[in-house]
């Protein structure tokens, strides 16, 4: 473990040359994390003209956001968990037919510390008792999770803290973006719901407190970025609240045992720990009455990781999200019972009785329906943003299926081989694979025009070619993938393996 030095002054940094030995060379650990296709990028660029198999639609004009978590320093544990690393965004401008890439990491207040000190200072993910005494109290937010669009603004978010905002065509970090100090807490979700209709943004935020803790927050915000509701309510533990689904109607909390706890935090580095013993907890919570109406349904022991769509229909919500059996272990392998095998996510549909349900967690009686929609498991769902919380009848995952080769499992857990389209109306599926040795992230979908049917548009992902250490961005005709890319972006280097991100369209990037 590295350990940071202080200045008498208090601030980090290096003693005077000749009083000490020199510093470490600057080396990442020799783990499969920080190795070969999986290693740390750090690459800001700015490349210009991206060459293209194929031709970009003309009328695809706007901006792909994409958010990473690409290491800046040598982290003081080895083992910590790859998502503790630096926020990394990676922006496609797409303008009549060209591709421009720019790439840029978040001067977050850690960046910047950590910069100036030229090492790493804190420890290990979300766990303040590993970090620097000279970063004591300050924020590790990372903003290395997702990329949205709301009220104008580009913000990089990471569930751990709050957002920052970014310029969404210089990249340049403006600062920590709290709605003008409405947001009371120190975090915010990386999974807001945009509501088509009306432009708002529905969030929540767990352990604000920014120690493991027991309220959940919920946040209204409108089209222009005012907070018109806060509350807050109580959940059975500690744990990690990374999605949710969130009709017009209702929000529905799937709160699963990838438990956190300030005790264990002060023994252990590891912030999250599956643990079995423990049992899935859903509450569906009114949007117009609140959480005064809350209701509890029993669940059987499982993590939901994604969400793809909900709506409510009179007394019956329906909520499509991928869950699997285990925790996320190949980000956090300890649990509370030893090592346990992981297993993927499946896309499942709950379908929600309204009427049933208990005022509390112990008095939960009623459950859910469920079926599986997708044979091949999967993740990173996404539907048309212009049906969010409407039935959809077109839906996008990233996908391992079966009849395509399998990429090689990395350090970052199972691989996608391919992206799959389900169509509601007729159960059936295609899919496209990029082949061997390559492994699409998750897919976004832009609308051929502001007025086009729902589905009628582009799928882009970017891609990742082991085989040649880089990436491409797909750009593909949504309704039918298997005809294969209708464009490929060259990206000339590789990234570092990325999360979720957004498409900004180029009428509102002008404004
Ligand atoms: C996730 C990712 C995170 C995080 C918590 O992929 C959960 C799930 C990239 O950071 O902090
Ligand atoms: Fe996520």
């Amino acid at each position: 473990m590295a350990t940071a030095t202080t200045q008498s002054d208090g601030k980090p940094g290096r003693k005077p040359v000749g009083t000490q030995p020199p510093p470490e060379t600057m080396r990442f650990p020799d783990a499969p994390h920080y190795r070969g296709f999986f290693a740390p990028s750090r690459i800001e660029a700015d490349v210009y003209d991206l060459e293209v198999e194929g031709r970009i639609p003309p009328e695809l004009n706007g901006a792909f956001y994409r958010a990473a978590a690409d290491t800046q320093y040598p982290p003081r544990f080895p083992n910590d968990t790859y998502i503790n690393g630096d926020g990394m965004v990676h922006m496609v401008r797409f303008d009549n037919g060209h591709a421009d890439l720019k790439t840029r990491y978040v001067r977050t207040q850690r960046f910047q510390l950590e910069r100036r000190a030229r090492q790493a200072l804190f420890g290990a993910y979300r766990n303040p008792y590993t970090d620097d005494p000279s970063v004591a109290g300050i924020d590790d937010g990372n903003a290395n999770t997702s990329i949205i669009w709301h009220a104008g603004k580009l913000l990089a978010l990471k569930e751990a803290a709050l957002p920052y905002e970014l310029d969404p065509v210089t990249l340049e970090t403006k600062g920590v973006y709290d709605f003008s100090g409405q947001i009371p807490g120190r975090t915010f979700t990386v999974h807001p719901k945009h509501d088509p209709r009306t432009g708002e943004l529905m969030a929540f935020a767990y352990n604000s407190s920014g120690l493991p803790d027991k309220q959940i927050n919920i946040y209204e915000i409108s089209a222009d970025g005012k907070v018109t509701r806060t509350q807050t309510f109580d959940v059975p533990y500690s744990s990690m609240l990374h999605d949710w689904l969130v009709t017009r109607d209702h929000l529905v909390f799937t709160v699963c045992p990838m438990i956190c706890d300030p005790e264990q935090l002060k023994r252990e580095e590891q912030y999250f720990v599956w643990d079995p013993n423990q049992d899935t907890h859903v509450a569906v919570i009114p949007r117009d009455e609140g959480v005064s109406g809350i209701k509890w349904f029993r669940s059987e022991r499982l993590l939901e990781t994604h969400t793809l769509n909900a709506w409510t229909d009179g007394d019956t919500l329906v909520g499509d999200h991928f869950v699997t059996k285990s925790g996320w272990f190949s980000q956090f392998p300890k649990t509370t019972v030893g090592l346990l095998p992981e297993q993927p996510p499946f896309l499942h549909r709950w379908t929600f009785d309204l009427t049933k349900g208990a005022a509390h967690w112990d008095d939960a009686t009623d459950t859910y329906r469920s079926e599986q929609l997708l044979a091949s498991p999967g993740d990173m769902p996404r539907v048309d943003p212009r049906v969010l919380m409407e039935k959809h009848r077109h839906a996008w995952v990233g996908g391992m299926h079966p009849d395509e080769p399998m990429c090689e499992v990395g350090p970052m857990g199972p691989p996608f081989n391919s992206l799959i389209h389900r169509d509601e109306a007729t159960g059936e599926t295609t899919h496209w694979s990029p082949g061997e040795h390559a492994a699409p992230e998750e897919p976004v979908f832009v609308p051929k025009s502001a007025d086009a049917d729902e589905g009628e548009g582009y799928l882009l992902a970017l891609v990742g070619r082991r085989d040649q250490m880089r990436h491409d961005l797909v750009v593909l005709d949504a309704l039918d993938l298997a005809a294969g890319p209708i464009a490929t972006v060259k990206i000339p280097f590789r990234l570092r393996y990325g999360f979720h991100g957004t498409w900004v369209p180029g009428n509102e990037l002008r404004k």
